[in-house]
């Protein structure tokens, strides 16, 4: 009697399971994340950003967030939860990234971080792919008339702790032999501030930031980006190497954004490439081509379900918060970092946005 009980809860058991995983995608060797599954239970997403940079993260006076990174962040929600909004935004320093990312206070962060080694090591996270390749530089007043960061010797610049920019501008005054003393601030507020009022003849973080500030200084023509760059930053979102169904997600949704820039779908016209409700398979398959058609999981191809997630997450992502060039458009743009000839353009026109394929 007792072992027929046993037995009945256990083959209800054993059936609750297989079609929690069948619902899922998932096989039982690949159960969801427990990022993942947290995010699903909550209902929302919390992502790491900034909070300082315009056209990357930054918070306005009414609270709300916006920028190329936080849109990343929008796209993890929209093809998770299926819902762009679905996004609580941790604002973070340089300083506090390591510790936000290691003890699970974030699902994830997209805020101008450069992957590098002793990071993805020492941060126990895994780093997606890369989102804006870019590099330290250093500006300076126009009115020193330096054409050079060789020219700065004998001067101070302003850096902000707990980033690459330190480390690798360090190296980079000694590879050129010169005498420029670094003075070191917390947040990228007091770095600009410092600058701004006299206490270091430059400053140096990534180009990217360079230009956003620069955008919002009271006299933007007054001060220059020296042409030198100082090191390789491939800034791109990443989270804790704990989930890695959740990697896989942010991995996929970030190439999802490229291939869709690459075959010209848009927030605006997704809906044209769907299945219609009557539509054959055939008839469908001679009007979309093929890979559009795994990129937005129609017509029985298996995209989202390998990840647990809706089999068209795409779809949900591009409608909410466009491609790869969309966003860019929406953020960077505006800010005038040129995208034309530059590594962040489609590898089609030369750069390096290359989407892994959708097969
Ligand atoms: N990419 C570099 C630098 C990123 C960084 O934190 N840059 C500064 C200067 S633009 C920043 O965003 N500061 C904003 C803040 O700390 O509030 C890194 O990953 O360390």
């Amino acid at each position: 009697m007792l072992i027929n009980r046993f037995s009945r809860v256990l083959v209800a058991a054993v059936v609750a399971l297989t079609t929690l995983f069948a619902l899922s995608g998932l096989t039982a060797a690949q159960e969801y994340g427990s990022i993942t599954k947290a995010i699903m239970q909550r209902g929302e997403l919390i992502c790491g950003v900034n909070a300082a940079v315009r056209g990357f993260g930054f918070q306005d006076s009414s609270g709300e967030f916006s920028g190329f990174d936080v849109d990343f962040c929008r796209a993890v929600a929209a093809a998770i939860l299926g819902d762009a909004n679905k996004v609580v935004f941790r604002p973070l320093t340089a300083g506090e990234r390591q510790a936000a990312i290691q003890s699970g206070e974030i699902d994830m962060m997209s805020r101008n971080t450069t992957a590098t080694l002793s990071r993805d090591a020492a941060w126990g996270a895994i780093f997606g792919p890369t989102l804006f390749y870019d590099g330290a530089g250093v500006m300076t007043r126009v009115a020193l008339g330096v054409g050079s960061v060789a020219e700065l010797d004998g001067s101070s610049m302003c850096v902000q702790s707990g980033t690459t920019t330190e480390t690798n501008i360090s190296d980079y005054i000694r590879r050129l032999g010169l005498n420029i003393e670094l003075v070191v601030f917390p947040d990228a507020e007091s770095t600009w501030d410092s600058y701004l009022n006299g206490r270091c003849e430059s400053w140096t973080t990534d180009k990217s930031g360079l230009v956003s500030y620069r955008a919002s200084a009271p006299d933007p023509e007054e001060h220059i980006i020296l042409p030198d760059t100082v090191s390789k930053e491939p800034l791109g979102p990443l989270s804790p190497q704990s989930d890695e169904n959740l990697a896989e997600i942010i991995r996929w949704v970030a190439y999802g954004l490229m291939e869709a820039e690459e075959y010209g779908i848009t927030s605006q016209n997704v809906d044209d490439f769907l299945q219609g409700a009557n539509e054959s398979p055939e008839a469908y398959s001679a009007r979309v081509d093929p890979r559009i058609q795994r990129l937005l999981g129609q017509n029985n191809t298996n995209i989202g379900v390998n990840f647990g997630i809706a089999n068209d997450f795409m779809v949900a992502v591009i409608k909410q918060v466009g491609n790869y060039g969309e966003i860019y458009d929406r953020h960077l743009t505006p800010l005038g970092l040129v995208r034309e000839g530059s590594f962040n353009d489609l590898y089609t026109r030369g750069g390096l946005i290359y989407g892994w394929p959708f097969r």
